[in-house]
C-alpha cells in the first residue's frame, strides 16, 4: 500500500530544498574557505532604500603567480532595475545614504582622479557592465586584479571604506574621453561593502 504521508513529506522536503537562491531573505554570510578573504554588500535602490535589489559577493584568492585576484559575483533582481546593461563600479566611500555619498570612483593611485566620467575607465574600481534581462534579473561574474580586499595600496577597505554602485545606464568605458554620462550616468542602486570576518 502506498504511504501518502511519506510521499507528501518527501515532496515537502524537495520543495524546501528547491527554495530559489533569490528568496526574499538572501544569506548575508557567504561561505568562506581558509585563506580566502570574502566581502559582501546588500544593494538597495537609490530611490527607495527599502527596496533591496540584490547582493554583491567578492572573494579574494591568490593566483599561482602570487597575484591577488578578486572574484566578483553580483546578482540583481528588482522591478526597479530596468532590463539592459548597467554600469557597475566600486565607489570611494562606504556610504549609500544618499547614493551620492558614495562619492566618485575608487581610484587610490598617485594620480587619483575619481570623477566618474573623467579618467574613466582607468579607475581601480571600474568593473564590466551587468546585463539585466526582461524579468529584471541579472548576474555579473567577473574577476579583477585592480583592487584587493586585504590591506595594501589597492585595498577597498581604506579609512573610509567603499561601496558598490549600479548605474541607470550602461558604461561605454568612455572611448571618446570625458563625456557626460559615459560611465553610466545616474545611480540606480548602492551597497556598502563589508568584509566577512
Ligand atoms: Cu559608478
Amino acid at each position: 500500500m502506498v504511504d501518502f504521508s511519506r510521499i507528501a513529506t518527501a515532496l515537502l522536503l524537495l520543495l524546501v530544498s528547491l527554495e530559489p537562491m533569490f528568496a526574499d531573505e538572501v544569506s548575508d554570510t557567504p561561505e568562506k574557505t581558509p585563506g580566502d578573504i570574502v566581502a559582501t554588500a546588500q544593494i538597495h535602490s537609490c530611490t527607495n532604500a527599502e527596496d533591496r535589489v540584490g547582493t554583491l559577493t567578492m572573494r579574494q584568492r591568490v593566483s599561482d603567480e602570487g597575484i591577488k585576484l578578486v572574484d566578483v559575483d553580483l546578482e540583481l533582481r528588482s522591478d526597479s532595475i530596468e532590463p539592459g546593461k548597467h554600469a557597475v563600479h566600486v565607489h570611494e566611500t562606504a556610504n549609500c545614504t544618499p547614493c551620492s555619498a558614495a562619492k566618485g570612483h575608487f581610484d587610490p593611485g598617485p594620480n587619483s582622479n575619481t570623477s566618474p566620467d573623467g579618467n574613466h575607465p582607468f579607475h581601480m574600481g571600474d568593473l564590466p557592465n551587468i546585463v539585466v534581462d526582461e524579468n529584471h534579473q541579472g548576474r555579473l561574474l567577473t574577476t579583477t586584479s585592480r583592487i584587493t580586499l586585504s590591506d595594501g595600496p589597492l585595498s577597498i577597505f581604506d579609512s573610509d571604506g567603499s561601496a558598490v554602485i549600479v548605474h541607470v545606464g550602461a558604461d561605454t568605458y568612455c572611448p571618446e574621453g570625458e563625456e557626460a554620462g559615459c560611465a553610466g550616468g545616474a545611480r540606480a542602486a548602492c551597497g556598502v561593502i563589508r568584509r566577512v570576518e
